[in-house]
């Protein structure tokens, strides 16, 4: 990575390539646990993590929230022609991943350049856009993790868009999922994903639940179908999600998904793309959604960011929580790491945080978070008891009768019958406060 400022502009002026310095380090734009050549479990930082930036909030979220317009004035949103300004917000956003040191970013077709009423000019100006980032990439290195398509934004999808009572609007997804899809296969992408974040409904009242799910179903097997004509080989990833903007979301959560992709044959080809908040949002732990994703093989993604415990938004906040990402990193690395995917920054940094260095700060931040977690969750599987407590639970299946109960050999008559024989069982400790005090140890 020689040649860090790609375009004729610099962006972030001051701000060099960001390295890794060590744990002693107190320079702020220096990564202090994320040493991308450090081998872990057999597997270098930068291999586990693949992390990506989201081109989104870093480069399009302008600070904006309900109560007031923007607060983050940017640089490479001047110029009037939109493909001219999508090309600086482009240099900017290579610039950016270049410096922080990063293998991958993500996008939506409208991150990428701004669309108009009109299918076949957004067609023309996603390719221009495309090109441009093939040269970005190759001058780079930097690879397209996923790619995916806006549907949610514009006035129509205000009903939905897979889902829309309107198929005029559903066509409208299917031309804007195509071009992303062309897009993503013209750039590599390594995956697709699907945020269905109006696919669902306001009030039931007005809505035919079922027909909405078929609909839905039918256009991912469209898009899937289309994108295998056209030689993709990567995965398509399904985002869970409970609500907002919908007040129900039909993706709830990763147990909703899973039942959704069975039911209408889907599980060949999607996978899950996990995000912390809407774990949160869904009145469950990351970890849990973790843990439903792993024991279905359908780890495919995550999207890293947290909520705050005193509301109930997608806050989407750069991860800090070293607790919270050591117990996701315990079952990421037990159930064997991400299938095609990798941890993609989909956080903002706050109204006011309104240096060019805090978008850094930010990355730096979530990048180190999750660089320590993994330090210490590899040594808490290596060097502690923490699976074994775990195992040692479930001893009594191992043998004797509850291995044939195990084995579907018992009856109900048989366990009345063993209950009896055997009387009460022992009380036996979870010992929920000893795990906790372990996992602590090794942060
Ligand atoms: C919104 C979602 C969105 C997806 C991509 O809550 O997280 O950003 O990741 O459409
Ligand atoms: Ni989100
Ligand atoms: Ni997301």
């Amino acid at each position: 990575m020689a040649n860090i400022v790609l375009g004729n502009k610099e962006f972030f002026k001051g701000i060099g390539q960001i390295k890794y310095e060590g744990p002693q380090s107190d320079n702020p734009l220096a990564y202090r646990w994320y040493d991308e050549h450090r081998v872990i479990a057999g597997k270098t930082m930068k291999e586990h993590f693949r992390f990506a930036v989201a081109y989104w909030h870093s480069f399009c979220g302008n600070g904006g929230d309900p109560f007031g317009g923007p607060t983050h004035i940017f640089p490479w949103d001047e110029k009037s022609d939109a493909v001219e300004r999508a090309k600086d917000k482009m240099d900017a956003a290579f610039e950016f991943f270049t410096k922080i040191g990063f293998p991958y970013y993500c996008f939506h077709d409208v991150d990428v350049v701004d669309y108009s009423n009109d299918v076949a000019d957004n067609e023309k100006r996603l390719q221009a856009l495309t090109e441009y980032a093939k040269q970005k990439q190759a001058a780079s290195g930097v690879k397209l993790l996923w790619g995916t398509a806006n549907l949610f934004s514009h006035r129509r999808y205000m009903n939905g868009a897979a889902t829309n009572p309107d198929f005029a609007v559903l066509a409208h997804a299917g031309a804007q999922v195509k071009a992303a899809l062309d897009a993503t296969i013209a750039l590599g992408g390594e995956n697709y994903v699907f945020w269905g974040g109006r696919e669902g409904y306001m009030t039931l009242l007005n809505t035919n639940m079922k027909r909405e799910q078929e609909h839905l179903a039918r256009f991912l097997h469209m898009a899937k179908d289309y994108a295998r004509s056209q030689g993709f080989k990567g995965t398509f990833f399904i985002e869970p999600k409970p609500c907002e903007p919908t007040k129900h979301q039909y993706d709830y959560d990763a147990a909703t998904v899973i039942s959704f992709l069975r039911q209408y044959d889907l599980l060949g080809d999607f996978k899950l793309n996990l995000e912390v908040n809407h774990a949160t949002l869904a009145g469950h732990t990351f970890q849990h959604e973790l843990q439903v994703a792993v024991d279905a093989g359908l780890l495919g993604s995550m999207d890293a960011n947290r909520g705050d415990y005193q509301n109930g938004w997608d806050t989407d906040q750069f991860p800090t929580n070293l607790n919270e990402i050591t117990e996701a990193m315990l079952i990421i690395l037990e159930g064997g790491g991400f299938q095609g995917g990798g941890i993609n920054f989909d956080a903002k940094i706050r109204r006011n945080s309104t240096d060019p260095a805090d978008l850094f700060y930010a990355h730096i931040g979530g990048a180190d978070t999750f660089a320590r977690s993994l330090i210490a969750a590899d040594n808490i599987l290596q060097h502690s008891d923490y699976k074994k407590l775990r195992a040692d639970r479930y001893a009594s299946y191992n043998s004797g009768k509850g291995q044939e109960f195990e084995a579907g050999k018992l009856s109900l008559q048989d366990l009345r019958n063993i209950a009896a024989a055997s009387g009460e069982p022992a009380v036996t400790s979870g010992r929920q406060e000893y795990i906790e005090n372990l996992i602590n140890r090794f942060i």
